[in-house]
């Protein structure tokens, strides 16, 4: 970011309009206390904001929601909308792959990572990505994924008989991310994927609430802020000009997912195939809810609309509903796992509706400074919110016709990283159990003999899916890797 230049009287004054206009000149009470670099900085900052905006979306946020999770009439997805990798016909699963394949080939497949979580949870300072879950070859998550594109990139260039494929990999990052993500890319080599296709870029900032509405202010001369969700992926792909990127490229399918899970099928050639083959505008993988309880969003069907609702924002008696035809089945079971295919053509549309996306209110303990003193205060209890969309809240804009759900295995595809270690569930160790057990399933499927009591590591570029593993028939493995050429 340049240094900001010191703005003029009439640049000032016409700011100070704008914010006095909408009721919050409050966030220029120490503007005469302020050296030229930090109203320099101030007076940016502020200039990114329309307050009269952050006024609407506040209001809305903190308004009765007229049919929340509560109340709506809420539906699971009716079965037009809903496959299941568990029991499609064999033959179909190979058409998806096969056709998947051969568009990563074509060079028509991209991949988005929402990378901007600041993994609180974890208790870690450092972005998810970066995690060490343990494995014997100690990868982080950020070079499993990047392997699993290499190895994707791979397997569609063998099909096709071309030498090289480009999956690009746009890796959306926050302001508390964006920093050590590029170092970490920049001193991994990109995990051997070319720079000039792994494109890292930042989502946008909301300003901080009061519980009265206001913007709060950090410092004399700085506005809290935080992240804007992951729906800032949307206003985000057009801001920072992925969307160019993409149409230069010639993209048509895009596959965007959350960092945390280890087991993410990266560009997974099945979900673009049967993605591409309806014809839809999005669609999601769910996984069956392990419990009523768990902390996963809910994939439901709202006034016949596609919709997910939180699981922070679901009634617990309709989280806990049981299936009337199935006693003892969650009604609503198919859990959002923010594994998402987007075609590009909805991609361009995002003009149209991204600043209509609804925000969800998160109440916080948020530092700010004392209005009186001008010091920084650190509240014991929450003293503001802060704003966010959600990345499925576009799915209510798509007729049912233009949305699928595919149910896949939650042994194969997902154990997300939420926890600190010793948690005893979504933390490191389960993590790495499952990548563990994964291989060891895959090489007895292929035919080994697998006696490493704790699973086994198969590397990415081994193998993406158990895929090309024959040659381990028969032998013994007592390592916790292999790494099989
Ligand atoms: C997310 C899903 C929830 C369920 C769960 C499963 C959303 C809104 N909720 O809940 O329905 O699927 O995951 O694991 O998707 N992120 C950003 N920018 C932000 C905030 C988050 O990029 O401002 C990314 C984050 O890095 C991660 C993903 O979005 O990759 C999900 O974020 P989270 O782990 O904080 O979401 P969680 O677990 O509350």
């Amino acid at each position: 970011m340049a240094t900001p230049q010191e703005p003029t009287p009439e640049q000032v004054s016409e700011l100070k309009a704008k914010y006095t206009n909408a009721a919050q000149d409050q966030v220029f009470t120490f503007w005469d206390q302020l050296s030229g670099s930090e109203k320099a900085s101030l007076y940016q900052q502020l200039s990114g904001f329309d307050p009269l905006y952050i006024n609407t979306i506040t209001a809305k946020a903190l308004a009765p929601v007229a049919d929340d999770g509560k109340k709506a009439s809420l539906e699971p997805l009716p079965d037009s909308a809903l496959a299941s990798i568990l029991d499609s016909k064999p033959q179909d699963i190979d058409r998806w792959y096969e056709a998947g394949l051969d568009l990563i080939a074509a060079n028509k497949v991209a991949v988005v990572l929402m990378a901007g979580g600041q993994g609180t949870r974890l208790g870690s300072s450092a972005p998810k990505g970066c995690f060490d879950i343990g494995l014997p070859s100690h990868k982080s998550l950020f070079q499993i994924q990047a392997e699993r594109i290499r190895k994707v990139e791979q397997l569609a260039a063998k099909k096709a008989g071309v030498s090289k494929v480009t999956v690009p990999w746009y890796v959306m990052t926050s302001g508390p991310t964006r920093g050590p993500t590029e170092q970490f890319f920049k001193e991994n080599g990109y995990f051997g994927l070319q720079p000039e296709n792994v494109v890292i870029f930042e989502q946008g900032v909301l300003p901080c609430i009061s519980n009265d509405g206001k913007i709060l202010l950090e410092a004399k001369g700085r506005v809290a802020v935080a992240p804007d969700g992951n729906g800032g992926i949307y206003n985000a792909l057009v801001e920072a000009q992925v969307l160019d990127d993409m149409k230069k490229r010639g993209i048509e399918h895009i596959h965007a997912y959350c960092v945390d899970n280890c087991l993410v099928k990266v560009a997974d050639p099945v979900f673009i195939g049967f993605s591409a083959e309806l014809n839809v505008d999005i669609a999601t993988k769910v996984v069956r809810k392990r419990n009523a309880t768990e902390s996963v969003g809910l994939i439901v069907c709202k006034n016949g609309k596609p919709d997910v609702v939180e699981y922070s924002e679901i009634d617990p008696d309709v989280a806990a509903e049981e299936d009337p035809k199935q006693p003892g089945v969650l009604k609503f079971r198919a859990a959002n796992i923010v594994n998402h295919y987007y075609s590009f053509r909805f991609l361009e549309s995002i003009p149209e509706w991204s600043k209509n996306l609804p925000h969800h209110v998160a109440r916080k303990k948020i530092p700010y400074a004392d209005l009186q003193s001008g010091e920084t205060v650190k509240p014991s209890k929450p003293n503001g919110i802060k704003l966010e969309q959600f990345v499925f809240d576009v799915f209510p804009l798509l007729e049912l016709s233009k949305f699928a759900s595919l149910e896949v295995r939650r042994e194969d595809e997902f154990s997300p990283l939420k926890n600190a270690a010793g948690t005893g569930e979504d933390d490191p160790d389960t993590s790495r159990r499952d990548i563990m057990s994964q291989g060891a399933r895959w090489l007895k499927e292929a035919g080994a003999i697998v006696e490493s009591s704790e699973g086994v590591e198969v590397p990415p570029l081994t193998s993406y899916a158990g895929e090309g593993l024959e040659t381990s028939a028969g032998k013994v493995i007592s390592d916790n890797t292999v790494t099989i050429s």
